[in-house]
């Protein structure tokens, strides 16, 4: 049986490209809610509704595990699909607990970025409130990367663009680290790198969500030992270039993080 992943749209597979290199022998799925996408800018009701629908279409496929690629959907539905399910679910958290663990002793600020969805929501302040006791956790939604994402546009003259409009005015003298808090962001991390000032570190939590990943299927005896790994790449969008579409952003990741 397979592993799936679930985003919204592309951005899972920056979490996937992780994950079948660690386990090349898997076979996977992966579904991207193209026809809904963003999922940053809609309502609780609309996304929970978005998820547990496409969880129920991965299951009729035959699965043993679901990763929920997506920060944002993890937020809204987790705590359901749990209920719901009983195979492993894997879930993405902003990795904002290294992030503290590391520069709050320097009382280094570290910048969060998200979607909006994401940071409205219960979990998010939550998960702040638990271990930023000095108020260091700063928080940007960045609709425009989940666009320019999507787009395929990974123009070094777009993305910079948009850092400028958006994270322009930062004094990052202040800071020690950005937590990328959703999973279209790792895609611009060569962008991130090259405009922010060498001292700030880049955080994604796509290493973290697949070892977590690994540990639960092994503690099961999940894991496939052998046999050649497998990906079918399906959309709810019922579109023929879609596949071909994600294929070019694996293609991608695998350019910048071969
Ligand atoms: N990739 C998703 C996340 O990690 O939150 C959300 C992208 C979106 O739908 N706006």
């Amino acid at each position: 049986m397979a592993i799936a992943f679930f985003d919204s749209g592309i951005g899972g597979l920056s979490v996937l490209q992780v994950a079948r290199k660690r386990l090349p022998q898997e076979d996977f799925i992966y579904f991207a809610d193209t026809l809904h996408v963003p999922y940053g800018s809609k309502s609780r009701e609309e996304v929970k509704e978005f998820v547990m629908e496409a969880a129920e279409h991965l299951v009729s496929l035959g699965i043993k595990a679901l990763v929920v690629a997506c920060n944002t959907a993890t937020s809204i539905a987790i705590k359901e699909l749990r209920a719901r399910y009983d195979f492993p679910i894997i879930g993405m958290e902003p990795a904002v607990k290294p992030a503290i663990e590391k520069y709050a002793p320097a009382q280094k600020r570290i910048l969060v970025l998200a979607t909006a969805l994401t940071l409205k929501e219960d979990k998010y302040h939550q998960l702040v409130s638990h271990i930023d006791h000095l108020q260091l956790a700063d928080a940007c939604p960045m609709p425009g990367l989940v666009q320019l994402a999507e787009q395929l546009d990974f123009s070094e003259a777009s993305v910079k663009r948009y850092l400028q409009e958006t994270l322009g005015a930062v004094d990052w003298k202040q800071y020690g680290a950005l937590v990328l808090g959703c999973t279209h962001f790792p895609f611009f991390r060569p962008h991130l790198q090259a405009y922010l000032p060498s001292h700030i570190e880049i955080i994604d939590g796509n290493l973290g969500t697949v070892n977590h990943l690994i540990q639960t299927l092994s503690a099961k005896g999940q894991i496939k030992q052998e046999g050649k790994g497998s990906l079918r790449l399906l959309s709810s969008l019922k579109d023929a270039q879609e596949a071909q579409r994600m294929q070019k952003a694996l293609d991608y990741l695998e350019k910048v993080f071969p």
